[in-house]
């Protein structure tokens, strides 16, 4: 069905570089996009399908099909804040932990993930204070999260109940106030199909994601990751492409945005 389309976008990740969508980056700083890896960061509770999404997209990539997971997750979700996947040279995943709790130091962590104050932190301790800036000002480009890909569980009953609905308010403040692109992917597609959801219901669905996230409708997504010992559909295989390729074009923009509002404070200041 969709094999050329799967086999184009495939190349098309492969290949990619950043600005193969934006084409220029007109207020960009000297040098500044070169051996540049665009980050995309992964944020939803535990169990909402973070790593799996990982494994997909690799396996997608790669046209594997169920062989054994190519990536093996620590498996220390809760106290691993960030692991960093550079999927190609173009473009790198971050599994972040379950935020599942905000408080403590969880703004500060979600904050220095966005900012790039954590960039690969295998093994750092939960407790260590990070210190990051508030307002993402004076941060490194390159190192910042460049876009968010929001999971949730889509059979998760308490979404239904709005349950999460304020739960990550300070997250999407910070990404509406940042300008940074935000997709909502509702995970477990195919346990609704198990569950007989309709089409209203699954309307309803996306709306009490986006309720929780903020990202517009068309960057909502359904999708059936890759399960260990399942087949991974062509369908599927293409969607987590597509979101791929859609995060980047959030990315690129993102980039530029930030490029442009860094200039205008220069010249403000130089006044
Ligand atoms: N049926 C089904 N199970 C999934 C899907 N995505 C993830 N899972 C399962 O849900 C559990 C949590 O997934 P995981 O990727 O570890 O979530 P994380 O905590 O956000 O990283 C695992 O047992 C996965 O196999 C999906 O789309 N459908
Ligand atoms: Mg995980």
């Amino acid at each position: 069905m969709s094999a050329s389309k799967i086999n184009d976008l495939k190349t098309f990740l492969k290949d990619y570089e950043v600005g193969n969508i934006t084409q220029s980056f007109p207020d960009a700083n000297e040098g500044e996009m070169e051996d540049f890896s665009v980050r995309v960061g992964l944020f939803g509770i535990t169990g909402s399908g973070k790593s799996s999404f990982i494994n997909s997209v690799v396996m997608a990539l790669n046209d594997e099909d169920e062989g054994p997971a190519v990536i093996q997750s620590t498996g220390a979700e809760g106290t691993i804040i960030l692991e960093a996947f550079p999927l190609t040279d173009g473009f790198t995943l971050l599994d972040t932990r379950g935020f599942d709790l905000l408080g403590g130091d969880a703004e500060k962590e979600i904050l220095a993930i966005l900012n790039g104050d954590i960039k690969d932190e295998n093994g750092i301790n939960r407790e260590k204070t990070v210190k990051t800036s508030m307002t993402g000002v004076g941060t490194v480009l390159r190192d910042e999260t460049h876009a968010v890909l929001w999971f949730v569980k889509a059979s998760d009953p308490r979404l239904h109940k709005g349950a999460y609905r304020c739960h990550m308010d300070f997250l999407r403040q910070q990404l509406l106030r940042r300008g940074v692109g935000t997709m909502t992917i509702l995970t477990h597609e195919d346990e609704l199909d198990s569950q007989g959801t309709d089409p209203e219901q699954r309307k309803k669905l996306a709306e009490a994601a986006r309720e929780i996230t903020g990202s517009i409708p068309d960057n909502t997504y359904f999708l059936t990751n890759l399960i260990k010992g399942q087949k991974f559909s062509n369908e599927n295989r293409l969607k987590v492409l597509e979101i791929i390729k859609r995060s980047l074009e959030l990315s690129e923009s993102t980039i530029k945005t930030r490029q442009t509002k860094r200039k205008m404070r220069a010249m403000m200041s130089n006044r």
